[in-house]
């Protein structure tokens, strides 16, 4: 019996055969232990396996969800449920099987599909909670952020940082779905949730191509002279998939002519930067975009903290731990911490990627192993 396999429950303990470290089970131990749970107390020894595990042991389990599911789903949301004030989103959280019927991708991370009808209008709010948009498909809704209008569109990644007003609204004829990541289970779990409504109204209804963070802060390696103080979220706004997908094509074929840049031999990724540190764009959210080569198998890697993936473009197979995934375009896999990923490209393969790496670091907790493929 290793020693995280102990029995959690004193009382339980105390009725059971000692285990290593336990003392032996006694009357006066199933008393003193009865009397530990009245007086809301619970001893260390009894709970060290689950509280101190060796390495990372998350209740969170590796799974997918097929967009081929997902999306007829947020469909059927779209013709029985409204979206307006109250409800206030049209969103479909993706609830991890280990973690109890939460509505939480990961301890750390939300995933939902959002879903707005032709005309429909997601009202204005804002919260604690940092947010993101991710498009695998579609367009026709702007995303108004402090009454800034960004246009969403296939593959584009659109900030909302955390106390920045925003509302939704879909001006063209066809329906749209997106993913949402956002750290509401980490703001959960610590507490620091506050949220406020916003005007009835969308504070511009305009339709730019181009919102006015891209013109101030979107030109690559430069940045507006004044207002140069760093910030802990990116004030970009939008990253369009033209800069991406160029700068994932650009890496490979570096590659190609002998250059090095890739992450592993036919594996690119680039991670979306604030301008005003170079850092993450928010301060709990990493976002990356990943691009492998038809026939590239990835090393194994376990890293401490969670990830969210969503395939962008293309096929392949995902293994999580002992768990293997085919997946395509659209669907969604969580890969919990510390459980080693592979990803494999039948054919080229573009996937999204957005983790609680910044939240790791900040914490000093980050840690990564790398093993060559086996497959
Ligand atoms: O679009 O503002 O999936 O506030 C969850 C919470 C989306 C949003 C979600 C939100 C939003
Ligand atoms: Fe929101």
């Amino acid at each position: 019996m290793s020693i995280s396999d102990l029995p959690a429950s004193p009382v339980r303990l105390a009725a059971g055969t000692a285990g290593p470290g336990q003392p032996e089970p006694t009357p006066e131990l199933h008393t003193l232990y009865r009397d530990f749970e009245r007086e809301s107390l619970v001893p260390l020894w009894t709970e060290i396996g689950d509280l101190m595990p060796i390495h990372p042991r998350p209740a969170a389990l590796p799974h997918r969800w097929s967009w081929a599911s997902l999306l007829p789903l947020a469909q059927q949301a779209g013709d029985l449920v409204p979206v307006g004030r109250g409800g206030e989103r049209r969103a479909i959280a993706l609830a991890n099987p280990g973690l109890g019927g939460a509505p939480f991708a990961t301890p750390t991370l939300w995933a939902a599909i959002q879903y707005l009808g032709p005309g429909e209008v997601a009202p204005v709010h804002r919260h604690t909670q940092h947010a993101f948009r991710f498009v695998v498909e579609g367009e026709g809704v702007w995303t108004v952020v402090d009454g800034d209008p960004v246009a969403m569109r296939r593959g584009d990644l659109l900030l909302t940082p955390g106390w920045c007003f925003h509302g939704h609204h879909n001006t063209s004829t066809e329906p749209m779905a997106w993913l949402d990541g956002l750290d509401i289970p980490l703001v959960d779990t610590l507490g620091s949730a506050f949220f406020e409504f916003g005007p009835e109204t969308l504070e511009d209804t305009s339709t730019p191509a181009v919102s006015r963070a891209e013109r101030l802060w979107g030109h690559p390696g430069l940045r507006p002279v004044a207002g140069p103080r760093p910030r802990t979220s990116s004030p970009l706004s939008a990253y369009r998939w033209e800069h991406t997908d160029a700068a994932l094509a650009d890496q490979l074929a570096l590659e190609a002519e002998g250059h090095p840049g890739t992450v592993e031999p036919g594996h690119a990724a680039v991670r979306f930067t604030n301008p005003t540190t170079g850092g993450d764009v928010l301060p709990t959210i990493r976002a990356e975009f990943h691009r492998l080569r038809a026939g590239t198998v990835t090393a194994s890697r376990r890293e401490v903290g969670s990830s969210v993936w969503q395939v962008f473009d293309g096929r392949g197979t995902v293994w999580t731990g002992d768990r293997e995934h085919r997946v395509e375009r659209g669907d969604v896999f969580v890969v919990p911490s510390w459980v080693p990923l592979v990803l494999a490209a039948d054919e080229p393969l573009d996937l999204f990627r957005f983790s609680d790496a910044p939240v790791m670091e900040r914490l000093h907790a980050d840690r990564v192993l790398v093993e060559e493929p086996t497959r």
